[in-house]
């Protein structure tokens, strides 16, 4: 018996049998956290809102709770309002205990009891309350309801005292604090403001209608950023969409329901080139696709080759429009909600029920179908969109065959500016991708050549937003990065033969280097997607500051929020009475020499290296254009205020 099981026998003493199977339950959750929340990292800690956040979200879909309020109190804690119905407090009649004891003792209750409706939202991992209280220091909840304020507090899980009433309201919902456990989230408890936020929004554009608002109550952070969209999902269009041309004004809207599924579609096209669809099942983002997606394609490939047969758009005798010309330049944002959605896929992010292909092909080929109808005008530029590119497929696809056997993006043409590292084992290879001929330079003697591969480019490489297939393939810094990776580009492209399983950008950490950044964030977002998939794409953090006492080199401070607060520390630690240590600001990678730059940046035992993810870079695609704009001023306000930096690794 483990010291622990020991603890709870002692404290299940006075409990019957079924309170000695919660607390088994408990512990259960407590030893294996992982198998609940999928991690006990920050990751998990964040995934803890959200198996909260998420019982309100359904209570909302059922029409009752209008508005939900996160807090991220002081001490870390969170703090979750709704304005629903309340959890039932009444005694059931199985567990002789209140409902509301049940939903947060014991394990899969919760939901779906009360009949009707169905739970809609339930993460990933979709265990629900009872989890969140098992991995809680404290948890406590009030039950706005019949006219009372009904309270139970829980520690670890195990309940502190029967549920009471503790005075009157004339309001109902719900009110959840929890604090998560220290001994559980061992790497960190503390919360994310902005990693909240994006989701709280999310959540907004995903439950049209919906009143959600988080709040950052700790000192020095105060904050709240407030959501409510009429528009939904078509809202989220126009958000994405904000910085580029539409080719109509509004984005189409359609929804529709059968056998239980709902689905929603809301889309524009821009005069972009490239495809931007997202899709969602039960408010989680399908990264990877899945049926609904599936339907949705076919459906818009069908109903505009058939609206331009039927309106002589396109003659009977030319070729149809393929997926792909119908999708250039492509907004689409799916949203299906499904009683019983099954997850499937490496990252448990495709949809994969298999009666979606057709629901979402029907429900949305006829709401679209009617839409073109209506609206002839748009109906036609969305043909000749799609039409202009399938001429530039056709021109782009011969230009290729005429140059087929000098597509020069093979091995063995590697392009001369690249010093490739001694090992071909893409397992430990890294290619450094680096601004500037100096620094370039510098990286090329202060690597390790053993596996380090150093590709230096010139500060402009090209919009790749603004331009075609073949352009892009004709860009020689665009042209020597793919050949240096070696994993083909377009219909050909080739994860499986990356040449080096760590991509790393290493630019200045100025303006400029953020700019830089972002265009190829944004060139492998669009044309090495898997390669960022894959988790291959690194984002190198040079140091900001370097301490030094006399020539030599004590602490280097990398960017980040506590930036300043960490230089003060490194100079009381390095002075010596009055003798204060000389900082050194780093504008660039340029000022640090050879030996610097492995030690800071390149060293896999010193360095800090932030992975890049898919949505980072989503983001970074996103706001494109504002970068490329021709305003300076704000574009120099917005990279400043936005680099683009994810979560920390290696
Ligand atoms: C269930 O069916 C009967 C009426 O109440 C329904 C219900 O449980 N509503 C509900 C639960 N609203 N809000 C919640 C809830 C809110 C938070 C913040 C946390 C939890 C676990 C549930």
């Amino acid at each position: 018996m483990t010291e622990e099981t020991k603890d709870l026998q002692a404290l299940a003493e006075n409990y019957d049998a079924s309170q000695i199977q919660v607390l088994e339950g408990l512990e259960a959750v407590r030893l294996r956290p992982g198998m609940y929340i999928g991690s006990t990292s920050k990751e998990g800690l964040h995934h803890l809102v959200w198996e909260i956040v998420d019982n309100s979200i359904d209570e909302a879909l059922a029409g009752f709770a209008t508005k939900i309020e996160v807090y991220i109190e002081k001490d870390n804690s969170i703090t979750v309002v709704d304005d629903g119905r309340g959890i039932p407090v009444d005694i059931q009649e199985k567990t002789g205990r209140p409902a509301v004891e049940t939903v947060f003792t014991i394990l899969h209750a919760g939901g779906k009891f009360g009949g009707g409706g169905y739970k809609v939202s339930g993460g990933l991992h979709g265990v629900g309350s009872s989890v969140v209280n098992a991995l809680s220091t404290q948890l406590d909840v009030r039950v706005h309801k019949n006219g009372q304020i009904y309270y139970q507090e829980y520690r670890q899980g195990v309940v502190v005292d029967d549920l009471k009433v503790i005075g009157e309201t004339d309001r109902h919902g719900t009110t959840v604090h929890f604090t998560p456990d220290p001994e559980i989230f061992t790497e960190t408890t503390e919360y994310d403001f902005d990693k909240l936020n994006k989701r709280v929004q999310e959540l907004a554009f995903l439950n049209r209608g919906l009143r959600i608002s988080i709040s950052d109550k700790r000192d020095g952070q105060e904050q709240t950023e407030a959501y409510h969209y009429e528009g939904g999902i078509a809202s989220y269009v126009e958000y994405l969409n904000a910085s580029k041309e539409a080719i109509f004004e509004t984005p189409i809207f359609t929804e529709g329901e059968m056998d239980d599924v709902i689905v929603e579609v809301a889309m524009q096209y821009t005069t972009a080139y490239q495809e931007n669809v997202l899709s969602f099942a039960n408010n989680i983002h399908t990264h990877e696709g899945g049926t609904h997606e599936q339907g949705f394609r076919a459906a818009l490939t069908r109903v505009i080759n058939d609206y331009a047969k039927k309106n002589k758009l396109l003659k009977e005798n030319e070729d149809n429009l393929t997926g792909e010309d119908v999708r250039e330049g492509l907004t689409a944002v799916i949203s299906v909600k499904h009683p019983n959605p099954q997850f499937e896929g490496q990252t448990k992010t495709k949809l994969g029920n298999s009666e979606v292909v057709k629901i979402t092909n029907r429900l949305f080929s006829e709401a679209f179908s009617e839409f073109l109808l209506e609206n002839p005008q748009v109906a036609r530029r969305i043909v000749e969109k799609g039409i202009l590119a399938s001429k530039a497929r056709i021109a782009a696809k011969r230009a290729r065959e005429v140059t087929r056997k000098k597509s020069g993006l093979e091995i063995s043409n590697l392009p001369g500016k690249l010093a490739d590292c001694a090992s071909n084992d893409p397992e430990e290879t890294e290619l450094f991708i680096v601004e500037g001929d100096s620094a370039g330079g510098s990286a090329k003697t202060g690597r390790n050549r053993e596996f380090q591969a150093i590709l230096p480019i010139r500060g402009k490489i090209l919009n790749v937003e603004k331009a075609t297939m073949d352009k892009i393939l004709a860009n020689e810094e665009i042209r020597s990065l793919f050949t240096a990776m070696g994993t083909g580009f377009g219909a050909e492209f080739d994860v499986s033969k990356a040449r080096y399983k760590k991509l790393v950008i290493m630019t200045d950490a100025d303006v400029d280097g953020a700019h830089i950044r972002t265009l190829l964030l944004t060139l492998i977002y669009r044309y090495m997607r898997p390669v960022l998939e894959a988790g291959y794409v690194y984002i190198a953090q040079p140091p900001i500051y370097g301490v030094k006492v006399g020539s030599e080199i004590k602490a280097y401070i990398q960017p980040g929020a506590n930036q300043e607060q960490e230089l003060e520390l490194a100079i009381a630690e390095h002075s010596q009475g009055r003798s204060k240590p000389t900082i050194q600001r780093y504008k660039g990678l340029g000022e640090m020499d050879d030996h610097q730059l492995w030690e800071t940046t390149m060293d896999p035992e010193n360095r800090l290296m932030a992975r890049v993810t898919v949505d980072d870079a989503a983001e970074a695609d996103r706001i494109f254009d504002m970068l490329m704009g021709d305003r300076v001023e704000p574009r120099r306000e917005f990279i400043e205020e936005n680099a683009v930096y994810s979560t920390l690794d290696i």
